[in-house]
Parts: structure tokens; sequence; C-alpha cells
């Protein structure tokens, strides 16, 4: 492993003008920003990095789930190439950074590689993978879940939005259905990501060393009882899926508050039909989300919920439909490539400290088939998935530093 020089640091003032120039896209009045998979604006976003990398001569390709990879040649045009980026996708009501922070950290790398003169053995590839947020389609991850084998392109090119539209059209109306081959060899993969949690901000670590995440499942639930008027329908009488749908959204909290402290769960999204105030509710449809960063424990909760969701469906007379959407196990990276990182932490002189992470993200799938990890750094009150999501251009400019020396490692640098 090549130690690269210890005064080498990235440019914190262009990596934040990268960040807002980006962030100006989708901006929402609130100082977020809504850049769903594959909307005009995820496009808008897309066509700006591609320029940006086209502009510091970087070999741009996009695969048939529209991920795209922007690849600075090494030394060595046969070593696999270390793989560094996010996502450019954003929740409806998201922020700054979740996403662009890892693709343009990535980008701000290979820029102070290029001022710098510095050589590398093996190729570096910048990566923007396709629907992680999984907002819009579902599951998450799908670009690099189908990358790494977890996921069938067609199935994945098929799935639909609430409109009917599928990731495949979309795709292909935005102009990011591509050409190159899907998957290929990765020598490591390295994401620099906020945390999205309170930890490192709570205990002054400007840096987090990701050596796992928490595993996830999802599910939509569709209760059905019978729609019937409000005024003389008597209570007895009823089958409200509204009524069925509140005592499983507390079924739902109590099963994490179960396997506290660790396990969480969220119902994020509900719809009723039909919807009018005068009318008892005959059909309620919600997600489930579930996380928990022990396999066993994440199977009991599941256990758990399907065994409340019958009880509650009787109890009302309810017909109860799950469908599983997402069953992500917990991942772990890779201890070569996580010491990589909590090295160049350490040399840059940062504070920092391991931590497994809550939220799902693209390094999660490509641990399945190369040396993985990730560089976490604070955001503000740990709040993500909001339009106030924050986070300091120093602590960003940290996280690309240690990127940057990770991947110096990683990659081999070449002297002279
Ligand atoms: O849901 C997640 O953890 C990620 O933000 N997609
Ligand atoms: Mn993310
Ligand atoms: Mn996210």
């Amino acid at each position: 492993m090549i130690v690269p020089p210890p005064n080498l640091r990235i440019d914190g003032a262009r990596l934040w003008q990268s960040l807002m120039a980006m962030a100006a896209i989708g901006a929402t009045p609130k100082g977020g920003v809504c850049r769903l998979a594959l909307s005009d604006e995820d496009r808008a976003a897309r066509d700006r990095f591609v320029g940006w990398c086209r502009d510091a001569g970087l070999a741009v390709r996009v695969d048939r789930l529209g991920n795209i990879f922007a690849r600075r040649a090494g030394r060595d045009a046969a070593l696999p190439p270390v793989v560094i980026g996010s996502h450019l996708d954003t929740q409806p009501t998201g922020g700054k950074f979740d996403g662009a922070y890892g693709v343009l950290a990535a980008f701000e790398v290979v820029r102070t590689l290029d001022d710098a003169g510095i050589a590398t053995a093996a190729p570096i590839e910048v990566v923007v993978w396709t629907n992680e947020e999984g907002s819009r389609f579902a599951p998450a991850c799908v670009g690099s879940g189908v990358y790494a084998g977890a996921f069938d392109a067609d199935d994945s090119l098929s799935r639909a939005d609430r409109d009917g539209k599928t990731l495949g059209a979309e795709l292909a109306r935005i102009g990011y259905a591509g050409p190159a081959p899907m998957g290929g060899a990765v020598g490591a993969y390295v994401e620099a990501h906020i945390e999205q949690g309170p930890i490192l901000e709570a205990e002054g670590k400007t840096i987090g060393i990701v050596t796992g995440a928490q595993g996830i499942r999802w599910y939509d639930v569709t209760l059905e009882g019978q729609a019937a008027h409000a005024g003389t329908t008597p209570m007895d009488r009823r089958r409200d899926a509204i009524q069925g749908a509140a005592m499983l959204i507390a079924a739902v909290d109590a099963i994490a508050l179960e396997q506290a402290p660790s396990a969480v769960a969220t119902v994020g999204a509900l719809s009723v039909a039909p919807n009018s105030r005068n009318t008892i509710a005959g059909s309620v449809t919600l997600t489930v989300d579930l996380r928990h960063p022990d396999a066993p424990v994440l199977a009991a909760m599941d256990r758990a919920f399907r065994a409340r969701a019958a009880a509650i469906a009787k109890a009302r007379r309810l017909d109860a439909r799950i469908v599983d959407v997402w069953d992500f196990p917990p991942p772990e990276f890779d201890r070569g490539c996580v010491a990589a990182v909590r090295a160049a932490a350490a040399r840059a002189g940062f504070s920092h400290r391991d931590i497994v992470s809550g939220a799902g993200h693209d390094a999660c799938y490509m641990a399945r088939i190369a040396p993985t990890a990730m560089v976490f750094v604070p955001c503000a009150d740990g709040i993500s998935h909001n339009e106030i999501e924050a986070a300091t251009p120093a602590d960003l400019a940290a996280g690309c530093d240690v990127l940057l020396g990770a991947v110096l490692a990683l990659a081999g640098e070449v002297r002279g």
C-alpha cells in the first residue's frame, strides 16, 4: 500500500462551489433539492456532471441502467479501476448533500490528482448510480444492485412509479439508457457520504470510518375493508381500512421500540381510497420500512410485523395483502479497504471513529463484488432527507481529503 504525500489536499472551495452549482438543479424554495430519479431535474444534474467530466478529460460511458462512469486512466489499463462516487437522485424534499457529496467529492479527488500531476497505477472511475433513493421507483439502490448482480436488469427496468411510468422508459426519455455493458471488475469501491444521523456531530468527530450498514426490509401493505356511508353505518358494522391502518402503524412503531436501541421502523407513505371525509375508507395502502444491524433480529421483526398485520386484519374484518419490496441483508465492508480509509483519516490528522451506517447506500451492494468502504462526515443535527440538510465546508473537505488518501493507497500512486 503506497503512502501518498502528506501535504496533498483537495481544493475545498472548488468542492463547495461544485456542490452549490449542483444543488441549484432541482432547488426547492426551502433550500433543499428535489431531483427524483430519472426526472428532468435528474437529467439536468447528470448532464452537468457529464459536462464537467468531459471538460476534465475523463472518458464517460453510460450503461443500460443509466449508471454513469467517468474514467481517469491509470498507468496500467489492465488493472481493475478504483471506483468512487455515489448518486445524484434525491428524496422529494431532499438536501444538497445526500448523494451529490459522494459524486462531487470523487470528482474533486480526480481534479486534485490532475492538478498535482499524480498518476496512479490503476484507473480511477467516478460513478453516478441510478435510482439510489428508491423514492420514485422501488426498491432503492437499483443501479448499483443490478451492477452487483443483486437485481435482474430487465426486472429493474420494468419497475414503475405511481403514474405507471417505467424506469426503462424514463431512462430512454432522458437519454441515459446507455450502451455500455453492465458490470465489470472493480479493484475497490469507496463512497463518501454525510452520516445522515447524529453520532459524529454529538461526539465531535470529523470522520466516520464506515464498517458496514444495517439490514433493511421494505413492504407495501394494502388493507381492504368496505367503503360505506359515514353517517348511516353503525360502528359495529364497519370494515374501516383506516382504523386497521392506524392499528398497524402503531404496531410497526412498537416492533422497533421492542428491539431498542438499534431497531428503527417507519411508515412513510399512506394512500386512502376513496379518500372522502364522509365515506368510511374501503382501502388503505401504506409503506413499511424495518431496519436493524443484526440479520436475526431483523428476521424477528419481520415475523412480528406479519403476525400483527394478520391479527389486526382479523380483528377489524379486513383483508391484508403484504408485498415484499426489498430485502437487504446487513453488509460488512472489507477490512483492508476500511483500514485504508482509517489510515487516510489518521494520516490527515482528522478525529474519527468506526460507525455502522443506518442508511442504505450503493456501497452496500458494491461490497458484494469488490473491497468496499465508506467515508462519513457529520451533518447538522443529524438531519437528512429534509430540505434543511446541512454540512460544513470544512467537514466536507476533510471527508474528501480522506477519500483522496484512501484512493491513492488503493489505486497505487506512481511516483515520477
Ligand atoms: O433509505 C436509505 O437508507 C437510503 O437513503 N436510500
Ligand atoms: Mn444517499
Ligand atoms: Mn438518501
